[in-house]
């Protein structure tokens, strides 16, 4: 349904207004305490774009104690479920009507294509937002009998505060797969977006305070990873915390939280995902699918399936037929629906992709297209693929988080098994075959949160998604993401003359 959307609207916004660059905390947008700004760079210009106000730990604390305020006196965690969903309902409208100028903003932040933020991520995050609302009525305990004659049952509790510190690969996504749980079962929160793409967050709390989410109920504190994050993950008022990122800076988020009041942590880490194609599949499918699962988003996908494993059999016809549809991959305007590829996010990322792919150089591999920076401004690299790698080169075995793809050849089912699971990360896979006990074989014995068979991405709002490994622990989505906002308490009390 988005495709045909995606396929036949022809919007083109005319202004791309900033309308708040402050730091949101209790329900206001206001100064930073230093009164600090930083500037945010629109990557396909190079241009700063504007100035936000920078939030530090001193901005956290305040933005924490709103928080605290709203969870412990405040009505959101208190109100009935059928109340937070209508708000919650209202807040999904409003991110919905206001899809052109939310989109917008992406594409100048994040250098993202529009038509894709537009008719793809900002329907799934609306939708997440709808599901979730759903689940606010629907959050219950169980009734225990207990052995000598006590009856027990368990209530289900919002955790408290929650920090969420994410990326800025898909902001608005990440946004509401964080927020609308935490929303549905009465939580309070403190947004810290990446340093790179504050201004979607900003725009989206604006629409929650129009939805009526009650003051410090939802907060943003923009600001960099080592002041503004760390003050989060760090702080002792804070009852848990999700974030998506690095390996290293989920490290020193566990960290923090061990050294400082012991929040659970919930990590969401990226990946080196396995696509598999068997002699027997459907190689033009298998090649669009290898293209979108690497090239969507220039790349910048933690679920990217970066490890493209071909069988021998059908090796060369489809390294011929990637190749055409990798020089096909448009690049243009990102206002044009038409237009497929875009600048990477920012300047150190523009760097690292840069630099994995001369790696990939240096160590052997072919190197069938692309390769190269291209554009006078903007962080733009050209759609590249590799052929002829092996599994002990670093762009087998580094996340790269660009538009690069690796080609990797196998003869038999145990061999890509063993190879595919050889890797600290455990995201997601894609097996691309027709025989139904292939299948079913490599579904069970992959090490992953998601094994994809004859499609790929195929996220939704009711599919759990999440790590093994490295990648992280917890899942964001489905039902299962509630857990990690609930308490569990059990209440027991004695029966005396109870007949059964
Ligand atoms: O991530 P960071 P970076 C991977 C991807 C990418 C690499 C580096 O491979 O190339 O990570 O990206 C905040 N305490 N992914 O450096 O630093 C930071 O401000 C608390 C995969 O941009 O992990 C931002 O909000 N927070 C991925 C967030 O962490 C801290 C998405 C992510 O930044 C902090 C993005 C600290 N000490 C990158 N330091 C995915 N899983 O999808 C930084 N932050």
């Amino acid at each position: 349904h988005s495709k045909m959307t995606y396929k036949t609207m022809n919007f083109k916004p005319a202004t791309h207004e900033i309308k708040f660059t402050k730091l949101f905390i209790n329900g206001e947008f206001v100064d930073s305490i230093s009164g600090n700004t930083f500037e945010t760079i629109n990557p396909a210009t190079e241009e700063v774009l504007t100035s936000v106000a920078e939030g530090r730990k001193e901005d956290v604390d305040l933005a924490v104690k709103a928080a605290r305020e709203a969870f412990d006196k405040g009505p959101w965690p208190r109100m009935s479920g059928e109340a937070r969903r209508k708000i919650m309902l209202k807040f999904s409208d409003l991110i919905d009507e206001n899809a052109d100028e939310l989109a917008s903003l992406e594409v100048i932040d994040g250098g993202r294509l529009f038509g894709q933020v537009r008719y793809i991520e900002i329907p799934a995050s609306v939708e997440t937002f709808r599901y979730f609302a759903g689940a606010a009525d629907k959050i219950r305990g169980a009734t225990l009998k207990m052995s000598s004659n006590i009856q027990a049952y368990t209530l289900r509790e919002p955790i408290g505060v929650v920090g969420h510190i994410i990326a800025w690969n898909v902001p608005t996504y990440m946004f509401a797969t964080k927020v609308a749980p935490a929303l549905a079962v009465g939580c309070t929160m403190i947004v810290k977006p990446a340093e790179q793409t504050p201004l979607s967050s900003l725009f989206l709390a604006h629409l929650s305070k129009l939805a009526g989410v009650p003051g410090g109920v939802i907060n943003v504190v923009n600001g960099f990873g080592n002041t503004a994050g760390a003050a989060v993950s760090s702080h002792m008022d804070i009852d848990a915390v999700t974030f998506t990122g690095s390996i290293e800076i989920g490290r020193s988020i566990m960290q923090a939280s061990a050294a400082s009041n012991l929040k659970p942590v919930f990590l969401e880490l990226g990946g080196k995902s396995p696509f598999i194609v068997f002699d027997d599949a459907d190689v033009d499918k298998a090649v669009e699918l290898a293209v979108v699962g690497n090239l969507m988003n220039k790349g910048e996908m933690c679920i990217a399936g970066s490890r493209v494993f071909v069988q021998e059999g059908i090796h060369d016809v489809f390294v011929k037929k990637l190749e055409l549809a990798v020089k096909g991959w448009a690049k243009g305007d990102p206002f044009d629906l038409a237009t497929r590829h875009g600048p990477q996010n920012n300047k150190q990322q523009y760097t690292k992709v840069l630099s994995c792919i001369e790696n990939g150089r240096k160590e052997g591999a072919t190197l069938v297209t692309g390769g190269r920076p291209f554009g006078n401004k903007g962080y733009y690299i050209e759609p590249t693929v590799f052929t002829n790698v092996t599994d002990d080169m670093s762009i087998a075995k580094e996340e790269i988080f660009g538009p690069v793809i690796s080609v990797l050849q196998f003869k038999t089912v145990e061999e890509v098994i063993k190879r595919a699971n050889a890797t600290r990360y455990g995201l997601a896979s894609g097996v691309m075959t027709k025989n139904i006990d292939i299948a079913n074989t490599v579904s069970r014995s992959i090490r992953a949160g998601a094994v994809w068979i004859n499609c790929y991405i195929a996220l939704d709002r009711d599919a759990p998604h999440g790590g093994y490994k490295m990648s992280g622990f917890g899942r964001e989505q489905g039902p299962e993401a509630l857990e990690h906002y609930l308490q569990l308490k059990i209440v027991a009390t004695p029966i005396y003359d109870s007949p059964w």
